[in-house]
């Protein structure tokens, strides 16, 4: 089976300051604790652990405009895109475990920078794509598509922390599946940019079988391309994945979640996934961050070939009584 050869290069992101809930920089080794790299390893994969980065603090961040935090948000980015960019030079899928999803601001543009004509599949109840301008909050985790895309930068102020950032796929080179909590400014840039979208009622009207063919008939319209999955635990229902900072209620199933990773790994062309927003302080419960970090892992094993109707080697003989 060549399905499950693959080679995957693990990054961590302890970082929480796209946003203001703490908790969220315990994700990485959250998820490594509960066996990512040996599950990975055991349905075939090959792995290496880049292991975490190391963000120093900054001081003196003062908000710009509305924008909270933007020197952090911008050096972290910077220095997360370097380590995406060498994973990816050293030849692997890059896996970034986050964090909060401004993290996806490096991991794109590292990507982008060791991959040419990648596309984005962004997986998430919220949309993250109001510019500095439109935030309602500041929270950069929720702006972070605004500073990727090329049609936008004539609307995004130039900020501290931000100069090295230069857009790098366009409108048509995202497809959202999960939205359910869109701002009116965001659904603005949404239409205006006629930028494809599956939000929960397209998920309810076509299911999510159709929603995948759909997907993969957009991004791959003229050629087949590389893919980026951004990953954000929160498009899954809170009662799957309750330990995250912005949970909201209508979310994808379990089985929805696993699906999207399946289709994705089927397509051949995952070449960087983030798995962010899972924050253990926000399960009320054991229960609830184990079944925050269960269906994150879950995810990410579909992605790299696990598949539900389970496998065995080719050189497995029966045995003989
Ligand atoms: N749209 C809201 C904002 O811009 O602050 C909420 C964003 C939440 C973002 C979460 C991570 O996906
Ligand atoms: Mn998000
Ligand atoms: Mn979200
Ligand atoms: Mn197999």
């Amino acid at each position: 089976h060549k399905r499950n050869h693959h080679s995957v290069g693990i990054i961590g992101a302890p970082f929480s300051k796209g946003q203001p809930r703490d908790g969220v920089e315990k994700g990485p080794d959250l998820i490594r604790s509960d066996g990512l790299v040996e599950k990975l390893k055991g349905q075939g994969c090959s792995v290496r652990d880049y292991g975490n980065l190391d963000f120093e603090s900054v001081p003196n961040d003062e908000p710009v405009g509305k924008v909270k935090r933007p020197r952090a948000v911008g050096r972290a980015n910077e220095k997360l895109a370097g380590a995406v960019h060498a994973i990816k030079k050293d030849g692997h899928t890059c896996v970034l475990l986050g964090g909060d999803h401004s993290l996806a601001i490096g991991s794109i543009l590292g990507h982008a920078a060791a991959q040419k004509d990648l596309c984005v599949v962004w997986v998430d109840a919220h949309a993250d794509i109001n510019t500095p301008l439109t935030s309602p909050t500041g929270n950069i985790h929720g702006q972070p598509v605004s500073y990727l895309l090329r049609e936008l930068q004539s609307k995004i102020p130039v900020m501290p922390g931000f100069a090295w950032i230069k857009p790098c796929i366009s409108a048509q080179d995202i497809v959202y599946i999960g939205l359910r909590d869109v701002d009116p400014e965001e659904h603005y840039i949404l239409k205006y940019l006629g930028i494809k979208t599956f939000s929960m009622t397209e998920v309810d009207h076509l299911g999510i079988a159709k929603v995948m063919e759909e997907t993969c008939d957009h991004i791959f319209s003229k050629v087949k391309r590389p893919i980026h999955l951004s990953y954000d635990i929160d498009a899954l229902d809170p009662s799957v994945s309750p330990a995250t900072g912005t949970p909201v209620v209508g979310g994808l199933t379990y089985r929805e979640g696993i699906y999207i990773a399946e289709k994705i790994c089927q397509t051949g062309l995952l070449s960087a996934v983030d798995m962010v927003e899972v924050n253990p302080k926000r399960g009320r419960t054991e229960d609830e961050i184990s079944s925050t970090v269960k269906a994150a892992i879950d995810v990410l094993l579909a992605c790299f070939g696990r598949v539900r109707e389970g496998n065995h080697s080719l050189d497995y003989r029966m045995p003989q009584p």
